[in-house]
């Protein structure tokens, strides 16, 4: 049995050379997930991309033609497919230039260094002289973006943050705003080799820690955690860091001398809090009538948190949602009120909940990376106002304190991601699509993305290709060899953009002369070299080996311990060297919708606004696949009601909608709206349904805003997080769900799209 890196895990498979014919858990891993059940089940799936296509309408009236999205494919050769997109792209950069060239390409893609699909596609595209590139992620554009003014650098989070071990041993209490949930943290990009979000959790428990998960879903924090669950309106959980931060003060729990040494402004924010700015006191009595919590639990958590160790969680997914930047703020200003940032098992953390890296022990060694070269254009967009673009080429807009311009873009080229999946608002994305000349997609499956392609290249899936792989912070190393031949006459990324590059005149420029072999052999060298540390093996050995495990110079590491002790030698990287509770640079963007220092705002969808649509859909990650990734697998279809997405429901909102456990129902708002099947479940909160993301976009062909698969993000609006992240707030929207009494319609989705044969 040979052993191959995901996303979301490590697993050992034997294999007849086509198929996976056995598949097992690494035996290194503790807590392994069934999620690496659809790999074998999707290799072979009928929507699996066996060979190039292009878009009929394309290829018969060329590049503009009418009809993406909505035509059947022409299955044509190798030969001419490399002809049609090479000379594709000949065109566009000799007429337009590259910045007319959108290469932003955000995705997930598969784990392994040197096949990863993001650093291919800008690699390949920085050999024709660069494209529009994208900046930050859908996961945390937010953080990204807010964080640098607060304490300077995301990174810090997600690489350093205080070891989960160290939470083992030192924590009291663990204040968790969106909970800590095992589904988020059994996944990081390059993959995880020992899932321990249960382990650590029921240990800190056995030593006493107690948790206590903010969030509308129960289930949002595993079982062991034995959490009190705080059911706040979604949305609102800004007000409730308010009030606590309210009673703080007005007890005298406020740590003066921490918030003197170590912030900046938080007499400015104080200030609002005690309503000396707008009238408003924001104490318990306010904070209950937002959240629906009662006010003497808030007042009595405030105490609790100031009177234990105490770990304030703020997960990713609250920054996913309007006005994101507020819980984040105030999650940093709550914890150094607390006075405790920089101690073992205090402080602030974003989040132990959302991904498996986060809490792991930095590494003394990175892992090889294929390079992509330098991009000859500057011209970039945040990655969640891709629609924005396309449907307004030269429009300005703000961002970071910047006043950017919207390219006007003629080829889209995407590989390795799913915006079909995980944009917002897809009826509005389909009509942006509509825009470019070309849209070039390479992918494993037929997802809604390929389907709104001009162009479809088959690309292998990871099992299918020798690479190396480690996921950020994991202890692990992997050879990844290839485990079976490629599907139909799918090829690698690399060699597909290797032959355009050959066939447009750049390919020493792409390979430098190397095969998939001699890139393992070389990037691994290089990288040995640079650590001259002789217990790193030779390729030959490492390449044989099962994985190799890389050294961790501070297994207790403590977040911030550094700047706690000295702070005037390890000065935070923001503009005053501290933590910034008031930012003059955020303040001075004039943002109406981002004041200097955090505030409670009211979203423009949430429970307290009188609508329509009297429910919160919150559409959070899943907990049977990696976002959209082998929908059609096993593990994800097996949840699945009349082959629909699940959404789950209080009962008391069910039975005040006549609906019963399995039905099928409509889901909808004024942006459109899906079919799902119904679970009736109190580990929801009432007025809230969740539809989890990454049902594959199965729109009905006279209807794009109707998805009949349940992909949430027909409901969810495309609008910024803040003017100061443009990042994508897809958490929350609001709906109605009623029950669907029409006739079923087909799932087309999980089949392939219709062909046609050339017709000369
Ligand atoms: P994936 O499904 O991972 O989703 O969005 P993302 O686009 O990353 O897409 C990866 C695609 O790459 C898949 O189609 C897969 O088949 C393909 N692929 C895999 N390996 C390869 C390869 O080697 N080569 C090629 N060419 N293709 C490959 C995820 C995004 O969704 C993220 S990160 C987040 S956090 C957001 N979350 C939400 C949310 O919470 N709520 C809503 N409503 N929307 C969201 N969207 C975002």
């Amino acid at each position: 049995m040979a052993a191959h890196l995901t996303h979301w895990g490590v697993f050992e498979a034997e294999s007849d050379g086509q198929r996976l014919t056995a598949v097992r858990p690494w035996r290194g891993d503790p807590e392994p997930t069934a999620l690496i059940e659809n790999v074998a089940s999707a290799q072979h799936h009928p929507t699996r991309i066996d060979q190039p296509y292009v878009r009929q309408g394309w290829l018969e009236h060329g590049p503009g033609a009418a009809g993406r999205g909505d035509e059947p494919f022409v299955p044509v050769s190798w030969e001419t497919v490399v002809e049609l997109v090479s000379g594709e792209l000949n065109r566009v950069y000799g007429e337009y230039g590259a910045e007319a060239v959108y290469g932003g390409s955000y995705g997930w893609s598969s784990a392994g260094r040197f096949h990863h699909a993001q650093s291919q596609v800008h690699r390949f595209l920085n050999c024709l002289g660069g494209y529009v590139r994208s900046v930050h992620s859908y996961s945390l554009g937010t953080s990204q973006v807010l964080l640098p003014h607060v304490i300077g650098s995301m990174g810090l989070f997600e690489g350093h943050a205080t070891a989960k071990s160290v939470l083992v041993e030192h924590t009291e209490l663990v204040v968790a705003f969106g909970g800590l949930s095992p589904k988020n943290s059994a996944v990081s990009p390059g993959g995880v080799s020992r899932h321990n979000t249960r382990t650590w959790i029921a240990a800190a428990r056995a030593r006493g820690c107690r948790f206590v998960s903010i969030s509308p879903l129960r289930d949002d924090i595993p079982a062991e955690a034995a959490a009190e669950w705080i059911a706040l309106r979604p949305s609102s959980d800004a007000a409730l860091m308010l009030a606590l931060a309210q009673v703080l003060d007005a007890d005298g729990l406020a740590d003066k001398d921490f918030l003197d040494r170590f912030t900046v402004g938080y007499e400015r924010f104080i200030g609002y809090v005690r309503g000396e700015t707008d009238g408003v006191v924001k104490d318990p009595a306010w904070a209950e009538r937002i959240t629906g919590l009662s006010a003497g639990r808030i007042r009595s958590l405030a105490r609790e948190m100031a009177a234990a160790r105490t770990m304030i969680n703020v997960s990713w997914s609250l920054q996913r949602a309007e006005h994101g930047v507020q819980p984040l703020w105030l999650g940093v200003v709550l914890a150094a009120m607390l006075g405790q940032i920089g101690l073992p098992g205090g402080g602030f953390g974003h989040s132990y909940g959302s991904c498996a890296h986060v809490g792991e022990p930095a590494r003394g060694q990175s892992v090889p990376r294929f390079p992509q070269g330098g991009n000859g254009v500057s011209t970039f967009i945040p990655v969640a106002r891709i629609a924005d673009m396309l449907l307004n080429p030269g429009e300005p807009f703000d961002f970071n304190g910047m006043r950017l311009v919207y390219p006007d873009i003629k080829l889209v080229y995407w590989c390795g991601g799913n915006p079909f999946h995980h944009h917002q608002d897809l009826a509005r994305l389909h009509t942006a699509f509509t825009r470019p000349q070309t849209v070039v997609v390479h992918d494993a499956f037929w997802t809604a993305t390929a389907r709104h392609a001009d162009v479809v290249l088959p690309a292998t899936m990871s099992i299918e290709r020798d690479d190396f792989g480690s996921g950020q912070n994991d202890r692990e190393f992997f050879p990844m060899k290839a485990l079976t031949r490629p599907h139909g006459r799918s090829r690698d990324d690399y060699a597909i953009f290797a032959e355009l590059a050959e066939h447009i005149g750049v390919g020493k420029e792409f390979t430098e002369g190397r095969t998939v072999e001699e890139w393992l052999r070389h990037l691994y060298q290089q990288w040995r070299a640079g650590l001259d540390d002789p217990a790193v093996p030779e390729f030959d050995e490492f390449w044989d080996s099962e994985s190799f495990t890389v050294a961790v110079p501070d297994p207790e590491q403590v977040l911030f311990a550094d700047f706690r002790a000295d702070p005037e030698r390890f000065p935070l990287t923001t503009p005053s060297g501290k933590i910034e509770i008031f930012s003059e640079t955020i303040d001075g963007f004039g943002y109406a919708d981002t004041p200097g220092h955090p505030v409670w705002l009211e979203p423009e969808e949430w429970l307290g606004a009188a609508t329509r649509f009297p429910l919160q859909l919150v559409a959070n990650q899943p907990r049977t696949k990696l976002h959209s990734q082998l929908d059609v697998g096993a593990h994800s279809q097996s949840v699945k009601i009349g082959g629909r997405e699940p959404v789950r429901l209080h009962p008391d909102d069910a039975a005040a909608r006549g609906l019963r456990d399995g039905d099928i129902v409509r889901i909808f708002n004024d942006r459109g709206s899906c079919l799902a099947g119904l679970v009736v479940d109190d580990a929801v909160r009432p007025q809230v349904a969740q539809l989890s993301t990454g049902a594959w976009y199965d729109p009905d062909p006279a209807d794009p805003t109707f998805c009949r698969h349940g992909n949430p993000n027909v409901l969810t609006a495309d609008r910024p997080a803040s003017t100061l992240s443009q990042s994508c707030a897809g958490q929350l929207a609001l709906v109605e769900i009623e029950p669907y009494d029409g006739e079923l319609p087909d799932v087309a989705v999980v089949r392939p799209p219709a062909t046609v044969e050339r017709v000369s």
